[in-house]
């Protein structure tokens, strides 16, 4: 039977899990999948660590401890090198936050669109359907035009939702992904949350196919801190930027479709 692993990168979720972690119990029951969180805890001095045990007892989670806070990008590596040793090409992969924004009940959605015959299915703001609820108007602007410009700077097809990194992937995609790049898969791992928007691009150098589903941001939910730096994030942007338009061997003349 095909397997749906849930992959979790967590620092300082404890206001979040509880509310989280049941409705992805819920949103999984009705299925007729078997399904996998992959957790990992990046060196929360919180209790996002006992929560985690906690629900272990009445859900399939298996846990990954980082015992320093690495950072997003390193996690969220090690939790795609932990499902691409086990996952079977049919299964699914899926990611989402922990701060309780991304709703558990939009992974069978995913799934269906993923059936359609696309590798890489994210959900998106911008797509039919969606949106977002308590997103400052500020916010919501800045959002926007950094999408309308990784749109025009990275064009990938079938994707029009670069920042939220809520997706579901074809598990072959992801072993081949991990075979071709190994730790380059997330090269930019130290700069803010710039590796969501990397991996896609480089899914794109492997020829995928991406589709969106229209999803409904819960910022009014969010009860964690933020934690993305701005500037940072700014920054591995550009670096991005730089790496893949370079005119001297940049990742976009790269082709990796015989691989
Ligand atoms: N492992 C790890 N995860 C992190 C780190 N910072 C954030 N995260 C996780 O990454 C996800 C996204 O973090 P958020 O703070 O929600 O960032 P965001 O969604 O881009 O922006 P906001 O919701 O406005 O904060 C959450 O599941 C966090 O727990 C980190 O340093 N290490
Ligand atoms: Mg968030």
């Amino acid at each position: 039977m095909r397997k749906i692993y849930i992959l979790l990168p967590a620092y300082n979720e404890s206001s979040s899990l509880p509310r989280l972690l049941p409705k992805i119990a819920d949103a999984m029951s009705d299925q007729d999948w078997n399904y996998e969180i992959i957790a990992c805890n990046d060196g929360s001095s919180d209790d996002t660590r006992s929560i985690f045990l906690q629900f272990k007892k009445t859900m399939p989670i298996r846990l990954i401890d980082h015992w320093i806070n690495r950072g997003l990008g390193e996690t969220v590596r090690d939790l795609f090198e932990a499902v691409s040793k086990e996952c079977d090409d049919d299964d699914v992969i899926v990611r989402f936050d922990c701060d309780d924004t991304h709703e558990p009940s939009v992974i069978r959605k995913l799934v269906a669109r993923l059936d359609e015959g696309f590798d890489v299915v994210t959900a998106s703001r911008f797509a039919k359907g969606g949106g977002q609820m308590g997103v400052s108007a500020y916010r919501s602007f800045v959002s926007l035009m950094a999408n309308w410009i990784m749109k025009l700077v990275f064009p990938i097809k079938g994707i029009r939702e670069y920042s939220c990194a809520y997706r579901a992937y074809r598990g072959s995609l992801v072993k081949r992904a991990i075979r071709v790049f190994g730790n380059d898969f997330i090269q930019l791992k130290g700069m803010g949350f710039t590796g969501s928007v990397e991996k896609l691009v480089k899914l794109k150098m492997l020829g995928a196919r991406f589709a969106e589903v229209g999803f409904v941001l819960r910022y009014d939910q969010k009860q964690s801190d933020s934690k993305m730096v701005t500037s940072v994030t700014a920054l591995g942007y550009f670096v991005l930027l730089m790496l893949y338009h370079w005119p001297w061997g940049g990742w976009r003349r790269s082709k990796f479709f015989d691989t």
